[in-house]
């Protein structure tokens, strides 16, 4: 009897409707299914991010970041996923094109892994490139739960064919550890370009936040870190990324912050930046270092040209001196690691597409603003789309956009507040067309910043029906109303 494994799988389905299956045929095929491909337990332990400083988070797999797990595109596979803590659990395949029941987001119906409790899912992944997993509960004020936490790692998913030239690959995982709260500061956002607002948001923005302090609201909750990592190590207490001149390093940066942008810079050399959340780009662009959103990732070749012992951190000193960083270390070169400051560099992402820009009109165009009411929850500031905060309480609401399958989609993203949002779509993969008023095309992203008072343009294929979530990524915007879900009609 040959079946494959899919055949299994639609046998097994089969036989719940009952279709006859001889009983020695679904034994064989249960065994062939009690071991699962992966299998992940979430568990709260102490994680030693450098000597004498250890954290009690909770993670996967008892380490962080979490296992690289490495799949195959179209190739069908089982997880096992155990929750060894006292809370709900979800966990979310960030950029793949999975159904709602799988994807892990409670909003979109996904069934939670219960605490103590089990469940195996089971789906094909895809597109392939460089994705990753992450738990995607609200936290709240509960700066342990969801991505406060260390549940976060890399996904790859080896594509059917791979054309790469380079000498190897290197998984960064950059993350911020021991958070706490504190009454919001201004958002650094110098490094976006255009640097073009809109009038009309800003002004609307402005007169909002003025109002609210003038009735005597101080601003809301924001949240800082202690502790900075990459790998899960302080800069200086990991182990060196060593090089031999010569070599070219493809290096898959994750930012896997729960709400910050982070920016990577190696002092003499530059980065050709291959694909952007894992979607190979049109052509490779060479940038003199990166800056990556909340959940965004990064593929960039490195060419080791510079001999020496380098720091490779981000180019924020006070976080890059509280650990954003990891050495750089050539063969036959030691000595304490040297960081130069880059000169200031901006991040477009037009500059990531080619330039006569030309993409399909859209069969509809949805407009969206962004708007924070401050510190309206508790001294959390509330966020909405459109005039709707997502409710608190509630997993799923009523999804307030329809789609109809197979139709071509913008999303016409105006922000009338000055913080940046890295927005994103879940379970399809995205084209920017506008950023701040610069037409582009040919970046296909899962996430993409917004910049403070700024409309993006973002289409998208309605090619995989089913509930979908559409937020910001930073956990304490989401938590606090900054989500909305489409369905399809
Ligand atoms: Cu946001």
């Amino acid at each position: 009897m040959d079946l494959s494994r899919r055949n299994f799988l639609s046998a097994g389905t089969a036989l719940v409707g009952g279709a006859a299956l001889s009983s020695r045929a679904a034994i064989a095929w249960m065994a062939d299914e009690t071991k699962a491909d992966y299998t992940v337990t979430i568990a709260t332990q102490p994680i030693e991010l450098a000597p004498n400083r250890i954290v009690s988070v909770t993670a996967y797999n008892g380490q962080f970041p979490a296992p690289l797990l490495r799949f195959k595109e179209g190739v069908r596979v089982t997880v096992d996923v155990h929750n060894d803590t006292d809370t709900p659990e979800q966990l979310h395949w960030h950029g793949q094109s999975i159904p709602s029941e799988v994807d892990g987001a409670a909003e979109e119906g996904t069934p939670f892994i219960p605490p103590h409790g089990s469940r195996r899912i089971s789906f094909v992944p895809r597109p392939s490139g460089f994705r990753f997993y992450h738990t995607h509960v609200r936290a709240g004020a509960d700066l342990s739960l969801g991505q406060y936490s260390g549940l976060v790692g890399p996904v790859y998913i080896e594509p059917k064919n791979n054309p790469g030239r380079y000498d190897r690959e290197v998984f960064l995982t950059l993350k911020e550890f021991q958070p706490t709260f504190s009454r919001g500061g201004d958002m650094d956002m110098d490094f976006l370009s255009p640097s073009a607002t809109v009038k009309e948001l800003k002004d609307t923005g402005e007169s909002a936040m003025k109002a609210s302090l003038a009735k005597g609201m101080p601003k809301g909750y924001e949240v800082g870190y202690d502790a900075f990592t990459i790998n899960g190590r302080m800069l200086g207490h990991g182990d060196p990324v060593r090089v031999k001149q010569g070599e070219r390093v493809l290096f898959h940066v994750l930012n896997g912050s729960a709400g910050e942008i982070r920016s990577l810079a190696l002092p003499g050399h530059t980065f050709l930046v291959v694909a952007m959340d894992g979607n190979p780009l049109p052509k490779p662009v060479r940038v003199p270092g990166l800056w990556i959103g909340t959940a965004e990732r990064i593929s960039a070749i490195v060419e080791m040209n510079h001999p020496g012992v380098w720091v490779m951190g981000d180019t924020g000193d006070d976080d890059r001196r509280h650990g954003m960083g990891i050495v750089v270390e050539y063969a036959g070169h030691s000595g304490k690691p040297q960081w130069i400051a880059p000169h200031p560099f901006h991040w477009n992402y037009a500059h990531f597409g080619p330039a006569d820009a030309h993409t399909p009109t859209p069969d509809e165009v949805i407009d969206m603003t962004f708007a924070k009411d401050n510190a309206a929850l508790d001294g959390f500031n509330r966020w909405t789309i459109n005039g709707v905060s997502y409710p608190l309480k509630q997993m799923m609401a009523a999804p307030a956009f329809h789609l109809k399958r197979g139709k071509r989609y913008r999303l016409r993203m105006r922000n009338a507040s000055d913080d940046i949002h890295p927005i994103h779509l879940h379970r399809h993969t995205f084209e920017l067309t506008r950023i701040a008023g610069q037409a582009t095309s040919g970046v296909l992203k899962d996430v993409v910043m917004v910049g403070g008072y700024q409309e993006t343009e973002i289409d998208f294929t309605a090619d995989n029906p089913g509930m979908t979530l559409f937020h910001c990524h930073q956990q304490l915007h989401m938590d606090y109303g900054f989500m909305s879900l489409f369905d399809y009609v």
